[in-house]
């Protein structure tokens, strides 16, 4: 798929897919592999009830995704404005983002969404997992950078540690712990998306 055909075939998505959901106005955005495979377990197992997005630079990810609103980054993430604010300028009374902020694309993009959100008085969840000890110290420096540069733009962030993830999980497989990474952070979403209905 050329890049003009795809972006044609997201606001198609885009459009088609938020008719159909409810009107709860919950948004949850996955960015990067880790947000993508996290809101992608969300979306398998309690997608009718909240709004999924997924947001990569990665296209085959995004193509091989069955999230229902994909937006593929390109090198400029500012390139992606409008598609953003499409998205929340419909109904959108809260936008969880969740993102592993040790990846190059998580890093950057989360930067973004979260001041498109500012602008537009967005309440804001950031859910951001920290990478392993073994991925390296400058992974870890960038994710508490991250960390302490968020906690004054967003309303609410929960940090999940995958050290502690694999600590208490990982032993027999990594797959299983990140799975329990996911339901946790679902039952969280969830519980909180429950205040929406009316
Ligand atoms: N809990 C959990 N952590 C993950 C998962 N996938 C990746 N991670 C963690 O998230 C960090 C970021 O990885 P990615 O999300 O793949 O990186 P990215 O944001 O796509 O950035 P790139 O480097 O551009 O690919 C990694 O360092 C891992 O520690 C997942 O499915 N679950
Ligand atoms: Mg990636």
């Amino acid at each position: 798929m050329n890049n003009l055909f795809k972006k044609l075939f997201i606001r198609f998505r885009l459009q088609k897919e938020i008719v159909h959901h409810n009107d709860l106005g919950v948004k949850v955005i996955g960015i990067g592999g880790c947000g993508g495979n996290i809101v992608g377990y969300l979306y398998s197992k309690y997608g009718d009830n909240v709004d999924c997005i997924y947001c990569d630079r990665d296209a085959e990810a995004i193509d091989n995704s069955l999230l229902p609103v994909k937006i593929l980054i390109n090198e400029n993430v500012e390139d992606s404005s409008d598609d953003i604010r499409s998205i929340f300028s419909q109904k959108t009374n809260v936008v969880f983002i969740v993102v592993g902020i040790g990846g190059r694309t998580g890093a950057t993009v989360v930067r973004f969404i979260v001041k498109i959100c500012r602008e537009l008085g967005i309440p804001t969840v950031l859910i951001a997992v920290t990478p392993f000890s073994f991925e390296g110290a400058r992974k870890e420096i960038n994710a508490f950078e991250i960390i302490k540069e968020m906690s004054s733009e967003v309303d609410f962030e929960m940090i999940y540690s995958n050290n502690y993830l694999f600590s208490k999980y990982g032993k027999s497989s990594i797959t299983g712990a990140f799975d329990m990474c996911s339901e946790s952070i679902c039952k969280m979403v969830m519980n909180i998306s429950k205040l929406y209905y009316e």
